[in-house]
């Protein structure tokens, strides 16, 4: 949407594990505003990523807010621990969460802003009843579980569907993408309402381009 700020959370899974510290350092001096921290149970999605014990140590080592991602069955099992963490932002997925509007309201109450992600198969219609309870819809415009997988095309128009719906009950939530956000892909993303985009392995973190050169590109397309 032209004239919309557009918010850059950077993907800490796509970063370098071997040196972290120089990626953090580069992704401050670009200015992204979040930090991406995906958590994977290897049940909600067949991958296992991210524990506790390096988020906060990467929280000690950033200024940088996180925002956490958890694609994790019965997240609600686990908001105090990642409050307690540090996130600024902590998203769940409406599949994997049976009392959302308890959980959603949960995360507020422990000072978190909170997110509801959906799958690329997950209809908009279960946040028909929660939108006065999230921050931020989490469009997966990829299936959740791995990096470097391709778009799936009809999350496009889901992205305008989750715009739409936000506009027309006048909220201040915003839409976030995340999965094959290219510099080319974020275009379209932009253009169809998206104001929170992840940058993974097709954008910020590619050989060949540094993460600055990566940050102000994809800010600029
Ligand atoms: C996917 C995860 C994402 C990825 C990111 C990867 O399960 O939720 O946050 O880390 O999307 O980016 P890319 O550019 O490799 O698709
Ligand atoms: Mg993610």
């Amino acid at each position: 949407m032209p004239g919309m700020p557009i918010t850059i959370c950077a993907s800490l899974a796509c970063a370098d594990y071997l040196h972290l510290e120089t990626d953090l350092r580069a992704l401050e001096a670009a200015g992204v505003e979040y930090l991406h921290i995906d958590v994977m149970d290897g049940t909600f999605v067949p991958n296992l990523a991210l524990g506790t014990d390096l988020i906060r140590a990467v929280k000690q080592a950033t200024t940088i807010p996180l925002d956490v991602h958890l694609m994790i069955e019965r997240p609600e099992r686990y908001l105090e621990t990642f409050a307690k963490l540090g996130a600024e932002i902590l998203t769940v997925h409406l599949e994997a969460s049976l009392h959302l509007q308890r959980t959603l309201a949960a995360i507020r109450q422990l000072g978190m802003r909170a997110g509801v992600a959906l799958n690329p198969a997950t209809p908009l219609d279960g946040l028909q009843y929660v939108l006065d309870d999230l921050d931020l819809i989490l469009v997966m415009t990829v299936n959740p579980g791995f990096v470097g997988q391709k778009l799936v095309p009809s999350t496009l128009r889901k992205i305008r569907e989750a715009r739409a719906l936000v506009d027309a009950h006048n909220l201040a939530a915003h839409i976030q993408v995340d999965g094959n956000v290219s510099f080319t892909n974020a275009k379209l993303m932009a253009a169809e309402g998206a104001d929170y985009l992840v940058g993974g392995t097709s954008s910020l973190f590619m050989p060949g381009i540094t993460i600055a050169d990566a940050v102000q590109k994809l800010r600029q397309s």
